[in-house]
């Protein structure tokens, strides 16, 4: 959690001279974005090519009785098409994607034309195999330039991509794929991440065994390394295109018709697929974009996101790509060869706008100051952190030595239901303050309500839930397959606004400063992950009864995994059954969720109608138990001090 820093970075100089958007061009953007929404959107959609101009702009209500999001609704457009081809003129030869393998020793530069040719082979080989408009294709590739032609493929052909990040076990897999009801998946035979291979191929057809409605798998030759083959139902990626022309008209798209689903990790129950459309998703990616990081053509652009999250979505493809910019795709980790590695490839490519996680900046600072200086890093000029709070320790180092003290950080807080960057400094306008996100973007109206739902003045300091107050362009629409949980999860909450999880303080100079989730919602290096779904992975296990997960503070992750675990009578706890237990939770979900921490209890601290009180779990794990607040309403107080007497986090 961010400390308090008085610090006050100004804007600088360069960014001054620089950039389009100054302190008090942001000022009148802002007023006008909120005032006159209209005109402020029909400009800003303007950005994009339309084939059917649209004619209104907004049309929302967050009523729960009749919720529905919709801009520029009568439009049509295609994303492939203002990511590709409406660049083809000026900058057929520019290079879109830089690749950076995992070895260091390969890369490769695709143009714009050249992914044009790419993506078009690719969606006639999907229509080849009968995939239509609104059908969904699963994308479950490691981090190579197929992954990108694999999205605008579909979005070229109207259809819908679901993409699973590439660490997501087999179960995950599958979930995700009978959720959506997805008939394709797009994949790899391996992916490599730091000299290691990790089989998708074979974790596909695992997924296989629980997923039989998909009807062909496309495999693309990554490593050659050995695997098993369906004649009937896997196809490689290479013979699928061969054969294909290399174009392909894009199909006109209502602004609402989809462009993908994403899951991602609520506070309860299985991840939910967060779905956005078309038109108002892609003004918001592209205009987020430009301003944030004062995009300008020509520049080099790397976002270390991998493209199974959303930041890849938005960041690494649909805002760079319809900017017209070069955007580096980076397949490896931060520390291998060595911890330099990230300063190696910036030099490497002459990268001028860098865009990481806070988790890979502790770690890359635990290796002390000598591996960033080794590199020039002349090329920088702007940094930018998201996936969570950033401490303001990590921050300084940063700014400091990554930077030389010479670029700015543009702290960046948004969400997959988002879209696209909420709130954060414009390089020219902010001044800024370590740790926190400052400004709204324009067109967002944060709010703060306390968590018996009283509105907090708008003026002034204060802290508490934050609420979005009014909708933007680049808002999910809503979670496929369940309108209702939208509803729910968003809106009934605080009703009339977006409820957003997360808590947030601001302070005297109208800054912004998330605190973090303050549901059920783990922040693990960067990675959103519900305590729910770690908690019904440990109890499908045999030999579990019960099982409560919380976070608690970890210096790298951010946040660890601690888990409670009951186990059934007659089984007795050892230390290897604990690590039984996250190799367990491992294998369901993925390496991303296994526990850092697991506490066996013979008993958790509930009320005495049954419900497990978290916050003094959460407090245990913490190692706060000094103060563990109202123990009066427990059923039986004496758990208590056995967890206190057992904790794992001393
Ligand atoms: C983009 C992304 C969303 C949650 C969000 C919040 C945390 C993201 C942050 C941040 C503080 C920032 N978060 N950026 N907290 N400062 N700059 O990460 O999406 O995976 O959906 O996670 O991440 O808690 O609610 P997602």
């Amino acid at each position: 959690m961010p400390s308090q820093d008085q610090t006050v970075y100004p804007v600088t100089e360069t960014s001054k001279r620089s950039t389009r958007v100054n302190a008090e061009r942001y000022s009148e953007m802002y007023r006008l974005s909120v005032e006159e929404p209209d005109a402020f959107w029909r400009q800003e959609a303007a950005r994009l090519d339309w084939m059917t101009p649209f004619t209104q702009v907004e049309d929302t209500s967050w009523d729960k009785d009749d919720l529905h999001i919709r801009w520029f609704a009568d439009g049509t457009l295609n994303a492939s098409a203002n990511c590709i081809d409406r660049h083809l003129p000026e900058r057929a030869n520019d290079t879109a994607i830089i690749w950076e393998g995992d070895d260091p020793a390969a890369s490769s530069k695709i143009t714009y034309g050249e992914l044009h040719d790419h993506v078009c082979r690719l969606a006639n080989g999907l229509k080849s195999l009968g995939v239509k408009k609104g059908d969904r294709v699963t994308i479950y590739m490691p981090m190579i330039p197929e992954a990108a032609y694999a999205m605008l493929a579909c979005a070229r052909i109207g259809a819908v991509h679901s993409v699973v990040f590439g660490g997501f076990s087999p179960e995950a897999l599958a979930g995700r794929i009978n959720d959506c009801a997805s008939d394709i998946v797009i994949t790899a035979d391996e992916g490599m991440r730091g000299g290691r291979a990790t089989p998708l191929k074979a974790n596909v057809d695992r997924a296989m065994q629980h997923a039989p409605g998909v009807r062909q798998v496309i495999v693309v030759k990554r490593t050659g390394g050995k695997m098993k083959w369906d004649p009937a139902r896997d196809v490689w990626y290479h013979d699928l295109i061969a054969r294909q022309p290399a174009t392909c008209p894009p199909e006109p798209m209502n602004a609402e018709d989809p462009l993908f689903i994403l899951y991602t990790s609520g506070s309860t129950g299985q991840p939910k697929g967060v779905l956005h459309t078309t038109g108002g998703y892609l003004v918001w990616a592209a205009m987020t974009h430009e301003y944030v990081f004062d995009y300008k053509p020509g520049e080099i652009y790397w976002c270390t996101a991998d493209v199974g999250w959303v930041t890849g979505h938005t960041y690494i493809l649909y805002g760079p790509l319809a900017n017209g910019a070069t955007t580096l795709m980076f397949e490896g980790i931060p520390t291998w060869p060595g911890p330099d590695r990230f300063w190696q490839v910036v030099d490497k490519h002459q990268v001028n706008i860098f865009y990481t996680a806070p988790t890979a900046i502790r770690a890359l600072m635990r290796e002390g100051d000598g591996p960033v200086q080794g590199t020039s890093r002349a090329s920088l000029r702007l940094l930018g952190s998201v996936g969570e709070p950033i401490n303001p320790e990590a921050w300084t180092w940063y700014h400091r030595v990554v930077g030389d003290g010479r670029c700015p950080i543009v702290d960046t807080w948004w969400q997959t239901e988002t879209g696209g960057v909420m709130i954060s400094p414009l390089p020219g306008a902010t001044d800024l303050k370590p740790g926190s996100a400052t400004k709204p973007v324009f067109g967002i109206m944060p709010a703060l309500v306390s968590n018996e739902g009283e509105p907090l003045p708008d003026t002034g300091a204060a802290e508490g839930n934050l609420i979005i107050q009014r909708s933007w362009p680049g808002q999910a629409r809503t979670i496929y397959g369940d309108h209702q949980r939208f509803i729910d999860t968003y809106f009934a909450t605080y009703p009339g606004a977006y409820f957003t999880g997360d808590g947030a303080r601001r302070d005297e100079d109208g800054y912004w400063w998330i605190t973090g989730r303050v549901d059920d919602v783990l922040n693990v290096s960067g990675h959103r992950l519900g305590t729910a779904e770690i908690e019904s992975a440990l109890v499908a296990h045999t030999d579990v009864a019960e099982a409560a997960v919380v976070g608690y503070p970890h210096d790298i992750k951010g946040q660890g995994i601690y888990c409670y675990v009951t186990l059934n009578a007659g089984i007795i706890p050892t230390e290897e059954s604990a690590q039984m237990l996250r190799q367990w939770v491992r294998q369901e979900i993925g390496p991303i969720a296994t526990p850092d921490l697991v506490q066996f209890a013979p008993g958790l601290p509930k009320t005495r109608s049954g419900k497990i009180m978290r916050r003094i779990l959460r407090k245990i794990a913490e190692n706060e138990f000094g103060n563990l607040g109202d123990t009066s309403t427990l059923a039986d107080p004496s758990v208590v001090e056995d967890l206190i007497e057992n904790r794992k986090n001393r």
